[in-house]
């Protein structure tokens, strides 16, 4: 089978046409990877080819070695991905020590992984021995309204995820644990990974202040409708704020209590503070 016939391909290529549909990735913004199953590999390993060389990933991943990563190209755009899929994006290799990477297949033009690869590796190995390996995808983007958000409202996990879960009855189901948030911190390198693997342990959404956010789901639609969620979410509170900042109603801790009783979630009591 063609890799880009690949059903694991094509939800990776729709959900960065989605993405930039909706406006989350000017220019060569965001980035994605994809954690693929062996059975994955096996179905296009046919295609892949082992002549390049390893380079260092920036960080350690000792539990991902030897994993194959679906991922998309450093100053790509994801606009460009679905017009030609082998020129933006790539599958890599992790050496078997979890410390290099190289790319098998893809970015036939030239070009390297994208530049957030250690803080995607990082997150992805939080994630699979946080989810028994059930967690496969994590897509980072500049979606708007958060990062708006990041310049008003404290950058305080507790108060973020409270304010977005009030903004729809549906937010604390989506993301009943709640929201990390990182201080403004220079992109692409291992400090930043470090930080937002450390949140990922807990929280399946992170938001670094000024720039994005950073999404860990099962597969591409959660994961992608996790983002979206999150980033409906922001504009109304945006709307909220701008109208009336110290709204006339609201969804209150007791209706939360009721809501998690009902849909069977666990909302934890740090999210649910008397204001
Ligand atoms: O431009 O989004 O964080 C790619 C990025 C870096
Ligand atoms: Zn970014």
């Amino acid at each position: 089978m063609k890799v880009t016939e690949a059903e694991f391909v094509q939800g990776f290529i729709r959900m960065c046409d989605d993405g930039y549909a909706l406006g989350f990735h000017e220019r060569n913004g965001g980035n994605a990877s994809y954690r693929m199953k062996p059975e994955e590999v096996e179905q296009v390993k046919d295609q892949f080819s082992y002549d390049k060389e390893f380079t260092d990933i920036g960080t350690e991943v000792p539990d991902l070695a030897g994993e194959y990563f679906l991922v998309t190209g450093s100053g790509k755009y994801f606009r460009n991905v679905a017009l030609a899929p082998e020129k933006n994006i790539a599958i890599v290799e992790i050496d078997s020590e979890g410390k290099q990477y190289r790319i098998v297949w893809g970015l036939v033009d030239g070009g390297v992984p994208t530049s957030e690869l250690p803080s995607h590796l990082m997150n992805h190995e939080v994630k699979k021995k946080a989810t028994n390996g059930l967690h496969r995808v994590i897509y980072h983007s500049h979606v708007p309204n958060v990062i708006a958000l990041t310049f008003v409202l404290p950058l305080d996990d507790k108060v973020f995820t409270r304010e977005l879960w009030e903004m729809m009855t549906e937010c604390p189901v989506i993301f009943p644990d709640g929201i990390g948030v990182i201080p403004w911190m220079v992109p692409g390198g291992r400090d930043i990974a470090v930080e937002s693997s450390k949140l990922m342990k807990k929280y399946d959404v992170i938001i670094w202040a000024h720039h994005g956010i950073f999404c860990s789901g099962e597969d591409f639609d959660n994961t992608f409708g996790l983002m979206h969620t999150i980033e409906k979410a922001a504009a109304i509170l945006l709307k909220v704020l701008a109208v009336r900042p110290d709204k006339l109603q609201t969804i209150t801790p007791d209706n939360f209590r009721h809501l998690a009783k009902d849909f069977n979630v666990d909302l934890k009591e740090e999210f649910l503070y008397e204001k």
